[in-house]
């Protein structure tokens, strides 16, 4: 029995294991008192008039952002700190070269300390929820125990939280335990470890997206893709879309894309009028994570989006560069870390670096501190942080696709993979079959911009955009990826895109954002047997009149840069492969090598 005032009602539906485990976890923390979600409308309402009351949020102008609230973090806490993100296993072999690692029973006894007395004065809540559409076969039960309202309001969001947990988990002691405290949020005492033989993550000193909300990238990614292996499915950094032809041929397609390559965009491409008139529609099933397993009657892989809500960039997002994200935070969203704007009648509005309204004359920015446009330019300061975020519910998105809630899942008739290449890497080609596929998106490289810390401009390899989220050993990540191709007996088709192609001028050579409509289209009739393409050194490319450009004002010399292959400039990327292939000398899997020289061969 637990000391502490707990509310019955809800405890009560949790079965005798998650019981233990909590109250094992209250002992540690030592909370005033405990509070069992039950993911109601009501819990919510209350959940944000305490915030609102305690400045955790701040309620927007309801007139211009009905249901909005506006939370400022802790000005060291705005991103995921992978530098202190732990796979903590018994052996380091088990987490390989890409990973941090700690010892398991190390980081217990590190973090224990910690968690012991975290929570005294305040409240522990916990969140039952589920990844994953109810009732699919890979839907997952996590619960988790945190001292943040705002973290349970996000999940809220992003999960499908409450009874509907207690109901898919039934009996059953198969959940991630997920211990989250934001701590004193200092940076020195903050650690994200995760302990995949335990089914468990304990995250401490952080209360910002992937280090907080452990649903997602800690749950959905790192633990889902070490038990995706052992359980022959796939967990991806992915965004998941549907692109309906004209007469309803309908092709699901997942796609993964460094950050900075406009994943959220894509996910919500609005097709140019022309594509629109003639009946082509795209629509979302998710935008950063998806789980895919061959279904055992097609033989197909299908795919599901585990989360349920959209936690986005805002800085850039615009009625031009994506309006259908513009609609999902248009109501009932959380802001963090953007700019806040007082009004005159005492309410408060929003504003972000390339939105959709003028500077305002005077705001406060992600800091808390005053900004003007003077004060911004003076201090190269910005208003709304590069990397502040918007929390919405995927019910809000007009394009939303009606089969994100299918449990079946959706059939996936193509894989994309995307980099920011300036050069080198043409605008489309299609993979030669699974396994050269699987090399494309290992060897996957994009630039750095001026978002992330460090130079500019440079090439990183981030292996299927997964280099923070691969849960295991990258050699059994990348073996596991191959070995997928013998359990389907029809595997989508793997292609490579690149939108950032720049000329000798630097300017960009393809217009981007609902123009990718474009290429989709010839990627989506490549799916379907019905276009053109030729052989090339890297893959099957389209050809210049293979891919239609009606209306785009391309001149013809930017189309042939756009698709040129310069032998010289392939082989330099193969060179550049060589620093993630001596990362995994030794463990490389061969197929990796042989898929190197067959490219050389070509050349
Ligand atoms: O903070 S999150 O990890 O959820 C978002 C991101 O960094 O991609
Ligand atoms: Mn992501």
């Amino acid at each position: 029995m637990l000391s502490v005032q707990e509310n019955e009602v809800a405890v009560e539906q949790a079965n005798e294991h998650v019981r233990t485990w909590v109250a094992d976890m209250a002992k540690l923390c030592k909370p005033d008192q405990i509070v069992w979600c039950d993911g109601s409308a009501g819990e919510r309402q209350a959940l944000i008039s305490d915030a609102v009351e305690d400045g955790t949020l701040i309620e927007l102008n309801q007139k211009k952002w009905p249901g909005c609230h506006y939370h400022r973090s802790n000005s060291n806490d705005v991103a995921r700190t992978e530098h202190l993100t732990f796979i903590c296993t018994p052996s380091e072999d088990m987490v390989g070269p890409t990973n941090n690692y700690m010892n398991d029973r190390e980081a217990y006894k590190k973090l224990t300390p910690l968690f012991d007395g975290c929570m005294q004065g305040r409240t522990m809540y916990v969140i039952p929820f589920v990844m994953g559409p109810l009732g699919s076969p890979l839907a997952k039960v996590g619960v988790q125990i945190t001292d943040s309202p705002y973290v349970v309001l996000n999940m809220g969001i992003m999960t499908r939280m409450g009874q509907v947990a207690w109901d898919q988990l039934g009996d059953d002691a198969d959940f991630t335990k997920c211990l989250h405290s934001v701590g004193d949020v200092n940076p020195d005492r903050r650690y994200i470890c995760h302990f995949p033989l335990d089914n468990a993550i304990w995250s401490f000193g952080s209360g910002y997206g992937g280090n907080a909300l452990l649903g997602k990238k800690c749950l959905a990614l790192r633990i889902a893709s070490f038990l995706g292996r052992q359980q022959d499915w796939m967990a991806e950094h992915m965004l998941l879309m549907g692109v309906e032809a004209p007469g309803g041929e309908k092709t699901y397609i997942a796609a993964a894309f460094p950050s900075a390559c406009g994943k959220t965009n894509f996910a919500m491409l609005i097709p140019p009028k022309k594509y629109a008139d003639a009946g082509w529609k795209v629509t979302t099933l998710g935008d950063d994570i998806v789980w895919m397993w061959v279904n055992p009657e097609s033989g197909r892989l299908h795919a599901i989006n585990p989360e349920a809500g959209y936690f986005g960039v805002v800085p850039g997002t615009n009625g031009r560069s994506n309006p259908n994200a513009m609609k999902c935070m248009a109501r009932d969203t959380i802001f963090t870390n953007v700019a806040l704007v007082p009004l005159d009648d005492g309410t408060y509005d929003v504003w972000w670096e390339d939105s959709d309204w003028p500077a305002p004359k005077k705001c406060i920015n992600w800091e808390g501190k005053e900004w003007t446009p003077q004060i911004g330019k003076e201090k190269n300061m910005k208003a709304a942080h590069p990397n502040s975020r918007f929390t919405a519910p995927m019910s809000n998105n007009p394009v939303l696709d009606p089969a994100a809630r299918d449990p079946a899942g959706v059939p996936v008739s193509a894989i994309i993979f995307g980099g920011r290449r300036s050069k080198t890497i043409p605008l489309v080609y299609q993979a030669f079959n699974w396994v050269h596929g699987v090399y494309i998106g290992a060897t996957i490289g994009s630039e750095t911009t001026a978002a992330a810390t460090g130079q500019t401009g440079v090439v990183r390899r981030d292996p299927m955009a997964m280099l923070p989220f691969i849960g295991y050993n990258i050699r059994d990540y990348l073996v596991h990826w191959f070995q997928m191709r013998k359990k389907m007996s029809d595997c989508p088709r793997v292609f490579m895109v690149n939108w950032f192609r720049k000329n000798d001028a630097g300017k960009f050579l393809w217009p981007g954002f609902g123009e990718n409509m474009r290429v989709l289209k010839w990627i989506v009739d490549r799916c379907h047997g019905r276009a053109y393409a030729k052989e090339t050194i890297l893959g099957w490319m389209p050809r210049a009149e293979d891919i239609d450009l009606e209306g785009l004002n391309l001149d013809v010399d930017d189309i042939r840069e756009l698709e040129r292959v310069d032998p010289a400039e392939v082989k330099a990327e193969i060179l550049s492969q060589e620093e993630l292939f001596l990362k995994l000398a030794g463990d490389l899997p061969k197929e990796m090598i042989f898929q190197r020289e067959l490219l050389i061969t070509r050349l």
